[in-house]
């Protein structure tokens, strides 16, 4: 606190009672002046908004989320907009906690960088925060906004692309120095707790990259691109980042008539190993696994699911963006995952998995055009974890309660007799094969017993569900399961 004048005001002179009056007002003004420092100190009472007295030129006195308390889990009955139904990250599930097996993230680009944009239309948000420029002084606010979300969604994690975070310059150099600026404002706001679950290079928006990055046709733009993804990696483990990404959004091809996919291809090789030789030199581990994103799985006609259980078999699933795609719409609208049954079938994978873990799930999602207000970005947070969260509680009820894995185990039990052994340890001939086939005649096929749906109502109480099996009626009826029954 400052010191003010007061002290240097005597009594003994002539016009004591002048003096004291003088004294008096000085008192008053000091006491004002004080209780003002304390009310600007007081975070609650003093919204960091761009048309309030806590606004100055760079930074914040007051907080980004006034009315926002720290999110709570308050269980599946809660009415809280701003509360966890399902997510209660201190809660063991087997043998994990909730917070552990998801490692949330919050994406930095979407979350303070996302304008409401579209194809079609001009931005629709305007948080109090933002003045409308990409300064430094724009960047460091939204930093201390990003803290501020993070401590009060509770999560230990954001990512963050190089050119989100601080303006592009310049010159390559200008970038640099205007990245490392940010980058230490953000070192000092992270504390000891949280950190980046992933950096990543931003090298899709500028026009130089309008033909790719590591595989544009100018050398000079690959030379450009490994310069920008050197830095980022180099901030990110200085953040205390555990992964890094790559992020392709330009790579690949518009028409094969004027690209030579082959040369294009050996360019993107040489660009991943030059960058896992840096990425050994500034000492992050020597490990590359994949980053599912569950809309570019749909765009590409495949469910999440079944990228994310494709990457865990071939030992390569790495991290997941949690998002969904709009079924009628073809590009990436980046939404945030309120499937159910989508997330119980992720989730079903990361548990098989061991949990995701230096990975973890980032919210690649960005509010809807039509949200607007501050609120509806903790909300559509709490929606998307709440998601997921209710995801791992069903799965681990499925595996807990012993009937999904039953069921898989005993149809193909048949591969456990003596063939199936030597099938399944390569020692099985065509002419061996032959044989039991004539042996055997025409197979008795079983049902599959597919489960058709997880009803996941929010008629039902807290994590029930109903599993319907398919085929039940078939020509082996299911002792495991009946159609309809609930499993728990
Ligand atoms: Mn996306």
């Amino acid at each position: 606190m400052r010191h003010c004048v007061c002290h240097s005001f005597n009594l003994h002179e002539r016009k004591r009672m002048m003096e004291a009056q003088k004294i008096l007002l000085l008192l008053l003004l000091c006491l004002n002046l004080v209780s003002s420092l304390v009310i600007a100190g007081a975070p609650p009472t003093c919204a960091a908004n761009l048309d309030s007295k806590c606004a100055d030129s760079d930074e914040w006195k007051g907080e980004f989320f006034p009315g926002i308390p720290k999110i709570k889990y308050e269980g599946p009955s809660s009415k809280n907009h701003l509360a966890f139904k399902w997510y209660n990250p201190e809660e063991v599930i087997l043998g994990k906690k909730m917070k552990d097996w998801m490692r949330f993230s919050v994406a930095f680009w979407h979350t303070f960088r996302g304008t409401g944009s579209d194809p079609f239309g001009v931005p629709t948000k305007s948080w109090p925060w933002e003045d409308g420029t990409n300064s430094m002084a724009m960047a460091k606010r939204r930093m201390r906004a990003n803290f501020e979300f993070i401590d009060k969604l509770g999560v230990d994690f954001w990512c963050f692309h190089d050119r989100d975070i601080a303006p592009d310059g310049e010159t390559l150099k200008e970038a640099n120095a205007n990245l490392d600026e940010v980058v230490a404002l953000a070192k000092e706001l992270q504390g000891t707790k949280v950190r980046p679950l992933w950096g990543t290079a931003q090298l899709f928006s500028h026009p130089r990259y309008m033909h790719g990055a590591a595989t544009s046709s100018e050398v000079a733009v690959y030379a450009y691109a490994a310069a920008q993804v050197k830095k980022a990696m180099e901030v990110t483990h200085y953040l205390g980042g555990e992964n890094y990404v790559f992020w392709g959004g330009r790579e690949g091809y518009q028409s094969l008539l004027n690209t030579d996919m082959g040369r294009e291809i050996d360019h993107m090789a040489n660009f991943f190993e030059s960058a896992a030789a840096y990425k050994k030199k500034i000492g992050f581990k020597d490990d590359f696994k994949l980053n599912i994103e569950c809309n570019h799985a749909t765009l590409s006609g495949h469910s999440c699911h079944h990228d994310i259980e494709t990457a865990r078999l071939n030992g390569l699933l790495g991290n997941i963006d949690a998002n969904t795609g709009d079924p009628q719409v073809g590009w990436d609208t980046d939404q945030f995952l309120t499937d159910i049954g989508e997330a119980t079938l992720i989730m079903l994978s990361v548990i098989k998995n061991g949990g995701l873990a230096p990975g973890g799930f980032n919210f690649d999602a960005k509010l809807r055009r039509e949200s607007t207000d501050v609120e509806d970005l903790f909300i559509a947070h709490i929606v998307g974890m709440d998601t997921v969260a209710r995801g791992l509680r069903t799965a681990a009820k499925l595996i807990e309660d012993g009937s999904l894995p039953e069921l898989v185990r005993k149809r193909y039990q048949s591969f456990d007799s003596e063939i199936g052994q030597k099938i399944e340890a390569g020692k099985a001939d065509f002419e061996m094969l032959e044989k039991k086939a004539m042996e055997w005649g025409e197979p008795k096929v079983p049902s599959a017993k597919q489960v058709i749906h997880n009803f996941l109502s929010s008629n039902y109480p807290a994590s029930h569900y109903v599993v319907v099996i398919a085929n039940a009626m078939g020509p082996q009826p299911s002792q495991d399961l009946v159609p309809g029954s609930s499993l728990m």
